[in-house]
Formats: structure tokens, C-alpha cells, sequence
């Protein structure tokens, strides 16, 4: 299988995993990024069998409308049994590092009330170390050049994502060259720096599962 073809066996593998436990008035909470859409599509098959989704992001809300599944407000939801959603790294803990496609702080809401979150990956995601990938940090904007400097005191660069607004109205800075040895740890000082909304690390609330695509077929890492 190629990349893509991962992505989509990962996609079908946890609407799969899902499906027995859904009922009419399951709501499924949605992630974001192109192997979340590959679940989407293939959750899409299924859509009489549950209520409907939550979404992490706008661009989510409207994949999921546009295969007629219902989107609800996260508050008007009282518990998600899943959450289903790609990342960008992952290490052999579970922790992860999101938020490459800027969607962190729907995505943490979201896994943060889920029971159970189902990481969906190709195996180009997985690493000993977080880190390589530059990790992202969502900032109110005229904390930008505050944080920046908070950021560059911790070791790495923070480079700012030009042009870019979240779907809350903040930047985003991407902290690149770090290696995370404590991401619980790491997680929580930079939700301390004033000015910072979240960071993409998940890790004081990482995966429960991981369906990772190989060339060989998916593989369930729990
Ligand atoms: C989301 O999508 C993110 O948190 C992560 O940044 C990204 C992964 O995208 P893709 O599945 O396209 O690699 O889950």
C-alpha cells in the first residue's frame, strides 16, 4: 500500500472498529487532516446507524455535511464514546503531537471529552521522540511577540505560520528543533505561558488506541 492507501485502510479500520458499538443515538466526535477525511468518508457509509458528529474544525463540519451527517454543538452533547482523529506524531507511549493543520484546540476540546480517542496513522508518523515535527502553539494575537520570545527561551525556534488564522481568530506559532522528553511536563509549561490558548501536544490526554497503516495492512496498537 502506499501513503494514501494507508490512510484510507486506517479510515475504513476504525469506522470498522466503531460500528458494533454505535446505536441511533451515538455521536461520534470527528477530527480533522486527510486521514481524518478518509474516516469520514467511510463513517459516511454507516450514517443511519448513528445520530450524528461533532467536528473539530469547519473544514470537518462541512465534509461531514456534505455526506448528509448530522454535526451538533459539543454543548449540546453530554458524552462522546469516540473521537477519531489523525496526528502528526506519535511516540511509543501514545503521546502525540498535532495540530499541523491548525485545528489543535477544537481537536483537544473534543478529545477531552471523548471516553475512548482512536489515533489514525500511517506508520511515517511514528516516532521514538517527539519533536521532529515542528509543534504547534495557538496564540491570542497580540500575545505573538510575547510567547515568541517565551517560546525561544525553551531551546527551539518558534517560527510564525504566515497568513494563517485558526478557526478561533488566533496564530499560530510552530516551535521547531525541540526534543520532547517529558511531553506531559512539556505540555502543561507551555499552557502556563500567558497569551498561549493550546499546544498540540497530547499527552496529558494522548491515545487510547492506534491504527496505524503499514504497507503490509493495518496494525492496532492499544
Ligand atoms: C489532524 O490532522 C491534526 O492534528 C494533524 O495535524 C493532522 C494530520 O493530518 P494528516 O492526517 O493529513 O496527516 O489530525
Amino acid at each position: 500500500m502506499n501513503q494514501d492507501e494507508m490512510k484510507r485502510a486506517v479510515g475504513q479500520a476504525a469506522a470498522e472498529m466503531i460500528r458494533p458499538k454505535l446505536d441511533r443515538q451515538s455521536i461520534i466526535g470527528v477530527g480533522t487532516g486527510s486521514t481524518a477525511n478518509c474516516f469520514i468518508d467511510a463513517l459516511a457509509k454507516y450514517r443511519d446507524e448513528f445520530a450524528g458528529a461533532v467536528a473539530s474544525s469547519e473544514a470537518t463540519a462541512a465534509r461531514l455535511r456534505q455526506h448528509d451527517i448530522e454535526v451538533f454543538d459539543l454543548n449540546s452533547v453530554s458524552q462522546l464514546e469516540f473521537y477519531v482523529d489523525g496526528a502528526d506524531e506519535f511516540d511509543p507511549r501514545f503521546n502525540l503531537v498535532k495540530g499541523g493543520g491548525g485545528a489543535l484546540t477544537r481537536e483537544k476540546i473534543v478529545a477531552a471529552v471523548a471516553k475512548t480517542f482512536i489515533c489514525i496513522v500511517d506508520e511515517s508518523k511514528r516516532v521514538d521522540v517527539l519533536g521532529r515535527f515542528p509543534l504547534p502553539v495557538e496564540v491570542i494575537p497580540m500575545a505573538r511577540s510575547y510567547v515568541g520570545r517565551q517560546l525561544a527561551a525553551l531551546d527551539g525556534q518558534p517560527i510564525y505560520r504566515d497568513g494563517f488564522v485558526t478557526d478561533n481568530g488566533n496564530i499560530i506559532l510552530d516551535l521547531h528543533d525541540v526534543e520532547i522528553v517529558d511531553p506531559k511536563v512539556f505540555e502543561r509549561h507551555l499552557n502556563n505561558i500567558v497569551g498561549v490558548v493550546t499546544n498540540g501536544l497530547f499527552a496529558n490526554r494522548g491515545a487510547d488506541i492506534i491504527l496505524m497503516g503499514t504497507p503490509q495492512g493495518v496494525e492496532t496498537l492499544k
